[in-house]
């Protein structure tokens, strides 16, 4: 078929035999993420005409405020993806432990765990700018039929058999990976349909976009601080320019498509940054590799590190490939 007005629907059927493990099982659990994304996404648009705004009285595990739409999004994906029986286990940002699905029964075969942060950027919410769904799937390591555990959880970014974003933007968009490019589809709300309109998206190698919260500069690595004044410095195509949204997914997406890098380094107010390696970073740095870009931690593949803890939190840099390895050789330089 054609790539013209190709649906997601479409897309999926016809990919399933490229999966790694084909039978239909990463395809449904797909369907079942974009399903709950069209959900959500009808109530982040109504999100400026109800009263959803504002904390839900709720703080989750890190300490932070919930919002209701983080609420919301929240349950919406599990019990999407518990009631359609195609998964093992869901770990969510704003869940303190893992979700054990279907452990009572023994016939269950399902063989993949995902890992969720259902609305990220969430204190955008209410000043109505791009918020996003941010998620990650494995397959388990326990045996098939028995509850899943901690360790199915606990993986490397390099057993993700694949990743994705819903951005909540001036239009609804699925991006996502099987390990076999990234292709993005826009939602047409008027239908309800995903179409593929950013087939095989790629990083372009080198960009002039920086993205960071430079509010924390003086807390910042000498490396980060570094680097930081090297994009400012009038040189060859120096200055760049700076642009921070401070929603990971609209940031991340903007600069796959113009080019970019973006960063959440440690500091000394936050000894490991702010973004958890298993619910952003893992996902994020899967799909900026498989579109020609790069993730680390300033020093080590994002994907390489050894996960030790459900909310870890690591160091995150992203983005275009020679924009990612210049900042690594400052850190290295300093560190
Ligand atoms: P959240 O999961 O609580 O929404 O936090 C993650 C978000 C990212 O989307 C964003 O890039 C970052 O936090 C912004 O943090 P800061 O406000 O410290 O710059
Ligand atoms: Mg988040």
């Amino acid at each position: 078929m054609s790539q013209r007005n190709q649906t997601l629907g479409e897309f999926i059927i016809e990919n399933q035999a490229s999966f790694k493990y084909t039978s239909g099982e990463l395809s449904r659990l797909i369907n079942s993420i974009r399903l709950a994304a069209k959900v959500v996404n009808h109530e982040v648009n109504k999100a400026g005409l109800v009263d959803i705004l504002g904390a839900a009285g709720d703080t989750n595990v890190q300490g932070e405020d919930q919002q209701k739409l983080d609420v919301y999004a929240n349950e919406k994906f599990i019990q999407t993806m518990t009631n359609r029986n195609i998964v093992c286990g869901i770990a969510s940002e704003e869940e303190d432990d893992f979700i054990t699905i279907n452990s009572q029964d023994e016939n269950h075969q399902n063989k993949y765990v995902v890992l969720i942060d259902p609305l990220d950027g969430s204190s955008n919410i209410d000043v109505n700018v791009s918020v996003g769904t941010i998620f990650s799937v494995f397959r388990r390591v326990t045996p098939v039929g028995t509850p899943v555990q901690l360790e199915d959880f606990l993986q490397k970014g390099t057993n993700q058999v694949a990743a994705g974003y819903i951005i909540y933007g001036t239009s609804t968009m699925l991006v996502y990976t099987t390990g076999d490019g990234v292709n993005g589809f826009t939602l047409n709300p008027a239908i309800g349909s995903y179409y593929l309109s950013h087939p095989d998206m790629k990083f372009p190698e080198d960009g002039r976009i920086y993205s960071v919260n430079e509010g924390n500069y003086i807390h910042f690595p000498q490396g980060i601080k570094d680097y930081i004044k090297y994009c400012q410095m009038e040189e060859g195509d120096r200055p760049y320019t700076s642009r921070y949204i401070g929603s990971l997914v609209s940031d991340f997406h903007r600069n796959m498509i113009k080019g970019g890098i973006y960063m959440y380094p440690k500091s000394s107010k936050a000894s490991n940054g702010k973004l958890r390696l298993l619910y952003e970073c893992n996902p994020m740095a899967f799909l900026a590799e498989q579109a020609n870009g790069k993730a680390s931690d300033g020093f080590t593949r994002i994907m390489e590190i050894e996960p030790t803890e459900l909310h870890q939190r690591v160091p995150f840099i992203c983005g275009s490939k020679n924009m990612v390895e210049k900042a690594e050789e400052f850190m290295r330089k300093t560190n």
